[in-house]
């Protein structure tokens, strides 16, 4: 035996009370299945079905578990050990679903950047999670990811290793992993954290969200049934594959459940996906609203077969009444509207939904074991058409962050209800209607940006005197970002401070939409005005001055 003493490092937990647990299993949600557990009985059952699609690659079931099994224990064989963390980042290619599934078969933990994250944010994952691994591609989208890898060693010296789709430069090519597959462990403890997904986090960064096996798999199998997905189904992934909506609602996991077809695209445009729709015959497909948008209006214009598609889900913003008739019109199929968070509670309108249901709300919880609360400002319920705060619980929604106890304290309630930040109302048929947020973040077009991490960045500026973000709506991406500043002696540039933050090392998504320079905050109110009053009326200001 080695005597390498055992990792000093915060276990992955997620807990939920005795009693809860013993309901949840005596009520079938949780089966005690695990994610290598159902891959391998697909291998087997579906062998010869086709599993993955994207780009050259056409991998059947037995292809794809021949591949995680062969990167599993490359990985084990390169020095990682179970319950090693490894950041993946990387995009909709057919290898972000072999390594991930690798990363299950050797018992390691993914945790799921998205591609359009940089240095600050992929440096806060490896750190938080205490990762000892990041796997990119060599390029995606035009950027160099062992560039990041190279500054994210420098910044994170615990990240020792790297693992590259594509040429490795001086890291290890996922390609070439190999080892002795009798060295991989056993199936993991269903109630085991599989990976960490991350939040959009309203206030700073991300927070890192534990999922177990049992949880997740509940959740997209249980989608399964009320998305329609089954192994005929061909499910497309349109959105980056790292993002909780196109991994589990039903998502590509869901579709590996069932048998189904995955199909990347990528890029989540008309251009690219229209093609790949009418040549693998998708069935199913999730978009934001902006993007179900400009599906509808190019779908009308388009030469490419789209007449497969059955069901188009919209969610991760909200869809509003006119924009989800427009869709229906454009696209000639049925459309269901999905609430749903990475932290836990997803919501979908039925297919069977009179077309007003679909149009009008956001759906309903998919689990009967759901429990969702609406609270006034006091905590107190609030009666159905009411809008008040969204709390939720139940079989797939977390009980905690992974390593932020300040996180932990605002988000989740004594009795173990999680603030989902959103406000929304109940209608009486049970529907939920999200009708904006709480918290102060901007969802652009289903990209979550934090006013605090953005305010943070502007500050840093040394001609910046003070700076507050706010959302303000925008016809094509729902909400945009607006940042008010308060310059210092000298005035600098709009296109200088938008720089500024993008050389931070931050997602581009992130960057401010638009600059607003003022002279002051000046505030009506007596005293010490909150950040978010002030974004409030800032935005309040700006809004009644665009309409005059
Ligand atoms: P995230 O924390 O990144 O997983 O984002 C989840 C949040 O996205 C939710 O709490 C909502 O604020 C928002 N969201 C997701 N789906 C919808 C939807 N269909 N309509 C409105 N907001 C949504
Ligand atoms: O926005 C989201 O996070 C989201 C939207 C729809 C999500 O996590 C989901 C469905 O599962």
């Amino acid at each position: 035996m080695s005597d390498t003493p055992a990792p000093q490092r915060l276990p992955l937990r997620q807990v939920w009370p005795d009693d809860r647990v013993a309901h949840y299993r005596a009520a079938g949600h949780w089966r005690g299945e695990t994610f290598p557990g159902f891959l391998r009985d697909r291998a087997q059952r579906f062998s010869g079905d086709l599993a993955v699609v994207g780009g050259a690659v056409r991998w059947t079931y037995a292809q794809l578990w021949d591949e995680a099994e062969r990167i599993a224990a490359g990985l084990l064989a390169q020095g990682l050990a179970p319950g090693d963390r490894v950041v993946v980042q990387l995009g909709n290619i057919p290898e972000f679903v072999a390594v991930v599934c690798a990363l299950f078969r050797a018992q390691l933990v993914p945790v799921y950047a998205l591609p359009a994250h940089r240095l600050t944010e992929v440096a806060h994952f490896a750190r938080k999670a205490e990762a000892v691994a990041y796997v990119c591609a060599e390029k995606y989208e035009a950027f160099d990811y062992r560039t990041l890898a190279r500054e994210l060693q420098r910044e994170v010296p615990a990240v020792r290793h790297v693992f590259v789709v594509g040429d490795g430069g001086e890291f290890v090519p996922v390609a070439g992993l190999d080892g002795d597959r009798a060295a991989l462990p056993g199936d993991p403890d269903p109630q085991s954290v599989a990976f960490l997904q991350i939040s959009g986090g309203s206030t700073g960064l991300s927070k890192l969200i534990p999922r177990t096996h049992d949880d997740y798999i509940y959740s997209f199998r249980a989608s399964n049934d009320l998305c329609g997905i089954d192994r005929d189904s061909v499910y497309m992934v349109a959105l980056p594959a790292a993002h909780n909506f196109p991994m589990s609602s039903p998502g590509f996991f869901g579709a590996l459940y069932a048998g189904a077809c995955v199909v990347l695209s990528p890029g989540p445009g008309p251009d690219v996906a229209f093609p790949l729709i009418a040549r693998e015959r998708v069935t199913c497909v999730g978009l934001v609203p902006p993007l179900a948008l400009l599906w509808a209006d190019a779908a009308a214009k388009t030469a490419h077969d789209l007449s497969s598609l059955r069901v188009v889900q919209v969610g991760g913003a909200k869809l509003v009444p006119e924009a989800a008739r427009r869709v229906i019109a454009g696209l000639g199929c049925t459309l269901q509207q999905v609430f749903g968070m990475a932290e836990g509670l997803v919501n979908y309108t039925r297919l069977g939904d009179p077309e007003e249901v679909v149009v009008r709300t956001q759906g309903r919880p998919i689990s009967p074991d759901d429990e969702v609360l609406i609270v006034d400002d006091q905590g107190a319920p609030v009666p159905d058409g009411t809008t008040g705060h969204l709390l939720a619980r139940g079989p797939y929604t977390i009980r905690a962050y992974h390593n932020d106890p300040a996180a932990n304290a605002r988000s989740f309630t004594d009795d173990g209800w999680y603030r989902t930040g959103d406000m929304v109302q109940r209608t009486a048929d049970g529907n939920l209607v999200v009708q904006g947020r709480a918290t102060d973040h901007i969802n652009r077009a289903g990209e979550k940006i934090s006013a605090e991490e953005i305010e943070d960045h502007l500050l840093a500026h040394p001609q910046v005197f003070d700076a507050a973000v706010v959302s303000i709506p925008d016809d094509f991406l729902g909400e945009r970002s607006c940042a008010f500043v308060i310059p210092g002696e000298a005035r600098p540039r709009p296109a200088e401070l938008k720089a500024w933050v993008r050389g931070r090392g931050l997602a581009a998504f992130k960057v401010p939409d638009q600059i607003v320079f003022v002279d002051a905050f000046g505030t009506t109110a007596v005293g010490k005005v909150s950040r978010r009053e002030l974004r409030a009326q800032l935005r309040a200001r700006f809004l009644a001055e665009q309409g005059a």
